[in-house]
């Protein structure tokens, strides 16, 4: 029996363009890998040969998506941390040569078996959580061999948990230590080799490069850009992190699909982005750590109807956060992002960020059937509740990963 009709459930379709597009004891029919059907109970659709599942009056929301992540890396920089404890701070660290760095050569010395095993618990934490879709960025590489290892380690995941991984290539991520003083030439080996053979072995679904001072500027970002552009792959950016580079408008040119970090950026560059459909990606976890107090520009990313995401933007050095609800939480305290912009920006938005919006993100007839079952009978409560996890059932493409058990809520 391939049909499921999921009944008696509170649904948060995200269909809506600005709410939640609230169902209230509603149902939903999932056909092979596909929604088949959604709306008010008493419509439901003949019952014949379908397997009934009763909520409870349970919330239902679409598959969460984690759109910016680095999850696969090696080692740990809890040195670093302390580090940043007694004063120092994040750039000064990666000016002595830390950082970015020092995961590259843990990550390097690493094999893929090793990777995959060191990445389980982080990406095994979000499926908890009612993940369905993953980001995952190379970056800690840096050279041929080892960016293309990272990316075979995110395909691995995809495989092993049935996950779906959106891989993104960021050989741009940082300037490896053999390239000193030599950033134009390791841009070169960046377009002219790593991009191109990572893109060969269908690697590659977007192109990221990380513009700031400690890392990548205009002009050599510009060069990926085209590089990623003539292969037909689309771009994202981390931008405005640290500092105002003007990398946003630089990436909305490129039509990114999306740039990220953005705590520099000025009101008046949200404009440039508002025609482009460009999403912005917030990054509460790295906010967090790095104890930023420049805020992003919320009120014109609204006021210019920008698509908002957020995303744990899990990594060892400014985010080593693996928690989807926690990074909901964040965004509403440290952002002010209501329940409903959060919960959107794990769905809705967060497909936008990926280009997937035609096939995820919401729970609409014709898109994949990717669901979260909650323990809970109110959607604020997702972002409100600090470390409980309510994810009682998830479905993805169409099959239990977490089967739900029926019973009263
Ligand atoms: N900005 C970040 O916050 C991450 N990458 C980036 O470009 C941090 C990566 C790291 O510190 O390892
Ligand atoms: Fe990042």
């Amino acid at each position: 029996m391939s049909k499921t009709l999921l009944i008696n459930a509170r649904i948060a379709t995200m269909a809506d363009p600005s709410s939640l597009g609230l169902l209230n004891n509603a149902g939903l029919l999932v056909d092979g890998d596909t929604i088949a059907w959604i709306g008010p109970m008493a419509d439901g659709p003949d019952n014949a040969d379908t397997q009934i599942i009763n909520c409870g009056g349970r919330l239902i929301t679409p598959g969460l998506i984690d759109c910016h992540t680095h999850l696969v890396y090696g080692g740990d920089r809890a040195d670093e941390f302390e580090q940043r404890l007694e004063g120092m701070t994040y750039a000064e660290i990666s000016r002595r040569g830390g950082g970015i760095r020092s995961t590259v050569t843990a990550t390097r010395e690493a094999s893929e078996a090793e990777l995959l095993n060191q990445s389980r618990p982080r990406i095994e934490q979000l499926l908890n959580e009612g993940v369905t879709t993953v980001e995952i960025k190379s970056g800690y590489g840096l050279d041929c061999e080892n960016e293309i290892k990272m990316l075979r380690v995110a395909r691995q995941v995809e495989t092993e948990y049935s996950v779906r991984v959106m891989k993104t290539f960021l050989g741009a991520h940082a300037l490896p230590e053999e390239y000193i003083d030599r950033a134009d030439d390791y841009i070169s080996l960046v377009c002219d080799q790593m991009l191109p053979q990572a893109h060969a072995e269908g690697l590659v679904d977007a192109v990221d490069v990380f513009i700031e001072s400690i890392a990548f500027d205009l002009p050599q970002a510009q060069r990926v850009f085209e590089t990623a552009n003539a292969l037909g792959l689309p771009i994202k950016a981390h931008v405005e992190q640290l500092s105002d580079m003007g990398g946003a408008l630089l990436a909305s040119e490129f039509d990114a699909l999306s740039v990220d970090h953005i705590e520099y950026l000025s009101a008046e560059d949200v404009c440039g982005l508002a025609d482009k459909n460009t999403v912005a990606v917030l990054l509460p976890g790295a906010f967090y750590v790095l104890r930023e107090t420049q805020l992003p520009p919320i009120k014109a990313l609204r006021e210019q109807a920008v698509p908002i995401a957020i995303a744990s933007d899990a990594n060892p050095g400014s985010s080593p956060l693996n928690s989807i609800l926690m990074t909901m939480n964040m965004a509403c305290t440290l952002f002010s992002l209501t329940p409903v912009e959060a919960l959107r920006g794990v769905t809705i938005n967060a497909a936008r960020a990926l280009g997937l919006e035609s096939s995820h993100g919401s729970l609409e007839p014709g898109k994949q059937a990717d669901i979260v079952i909650w323990d809970l009978n109110k959607p604020s409560l997702l972002a409100y509740q600090i470390g409980i996890n309510p994810c009682s059932g998830v479905m993805q493409a169409g099959q239990w990963r977490k089967p739900f058990k029926e019973g009263a809520v």
